[in-house]
């Protein structure tokens, strides 16, 4: 890209011309939050992407959000700034395996988690989202057997929240696995009014720790409605940006990893720069496409879900 060239006018420019819209999730980085046309999480963006009359989804964030937009858009060119964005989630649960798993279990009933790859979505009979897990799994009947993946983290909490025996598969998420109770800890030792909150794709004992525990955009909405000055965050930091703007008075502080080199970034998200999203609206590349089969198969448990929750 030329040095000389003012980036994000050219986006800009580029975006109007091709009729194209930028989605950029809550992980991102600040400068591509705040160039997108709409912000939010994995579903809710795919959501919007399908009700915009543009031809071209610009998705800035990871692999299976570009394919979710995909299933719910298929006449649409979906474009993902880097192709290695992937999910450590998602890779934790590989289909043929999945479907090899699920053979053991004939008469259990699929629910995943919308962060997996559309190919496990095609072997699901529903697709969840954190903010709705707890509610779907309540609207089946008592003695429904349920398999759910691939998060098991997200599964414990649901099994606790319903009090329902879910069939978990072993998937986490490597960024919300990371952090430290005893760092967490210090840190409310410090902050005692700070209220804590965090994602359920974080472990057990972490969760059990919460004042909050919900999706992403669940927890930006409590920001806002909590009387807390302070907020200690347990979840990817790039949603700091919208909880600050939100509330310039109030503080958010990343909640601590346990590791001095790790932190609390995606390194998937994080792979997404403005100099990417413009050469992929550029060169509208790379494309993120799917087989007919594989869309008309995905699409059944996502609409399943929002009959159910919506
Ligand atoms: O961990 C993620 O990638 C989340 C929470 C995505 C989403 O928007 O559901
Ligand atoms: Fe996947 Fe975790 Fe990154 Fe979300 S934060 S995209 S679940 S690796």
């Amino acid at each position: 890209v030329d040095p000389t060239l003012d980036i994000v006018a050219e986006i800009q420019r580029l975006k109007k011309e091709k009729n194209a819209v930028i989605l950029a999730h809550y992980y991102q980085d600040a400068e591509i939050q705040d160039l997108a046309d709409y912000i939010g999480d994995s579903l809710g963006l795919s959501q919007q992407a399908a009700k915009t009359d543009a031809d071209m989804i610009v998705f800035a964030g990871v692999h299976f959000m570009a394919e979710t937009a995909k299933i719910l858009s298929p006449s649409k060119k979906v474009l993902l700034p880097d192709l290695k964005a992937g999910c450590s989630l998602s890779d934790s649960c590989p289909p043929h395996l999945f479907a090899k798993f699920k053979e053991q279990y004939p008469d259990h009933l699929v629910i995943t988690y919308v962060n997996c790859t559309a190919e496990l979505k095609a072997l699901s009979d529903i697709v969840c989202t954190s903010s709705n897990a707890v509610e779907i799994v309540q609207s089946l009947p008592a003695d429904q057997k349920i398999i759910f993946g691939p998060d098991k983290n997200l599964g414990d909490y649901v099994k606790k929240k319903t009090g329902r025996d879910l069939v978990l598969w072993n998937g986490a998420c490597m960024v919300h696995e990371i952090f430290s109770q005893d760092k967490i800890n210090d840190l409310r030792n410090q902050f005692p009014d700070a209220k804590f909150i965090a994602h359920p794709e974080c472990e057990d004992h972490i969760l059990a720790q919460a004042d909050y525990v919900g999706s992403t955009s669940g927890m930006l909405k409590y920001t806002i409605e909590n009387s807390a000055q302070q907020f200690i965050v347990a979840t990817e930091s790039g949603i700091l940006h919208q909880m600050q703007k939100a509330s310039p008075m109030k503080t958010f502080i990343p909640a601590p990893p346990n590791n001095v080199c790790a932190c609390n970034d995606c390194p998937h998200m994080k792979l997404n720069t403005l100099e990417k999203l413009y050469n992929c609206l550029h060169y509208e590349l790379p494309e993120v496409d799917l087989p007919a089969q594989v869309i008309e198969r995905a699409r059944k448990p996502i609409e399943r879900m929002l009959e159910i929750s919506e």
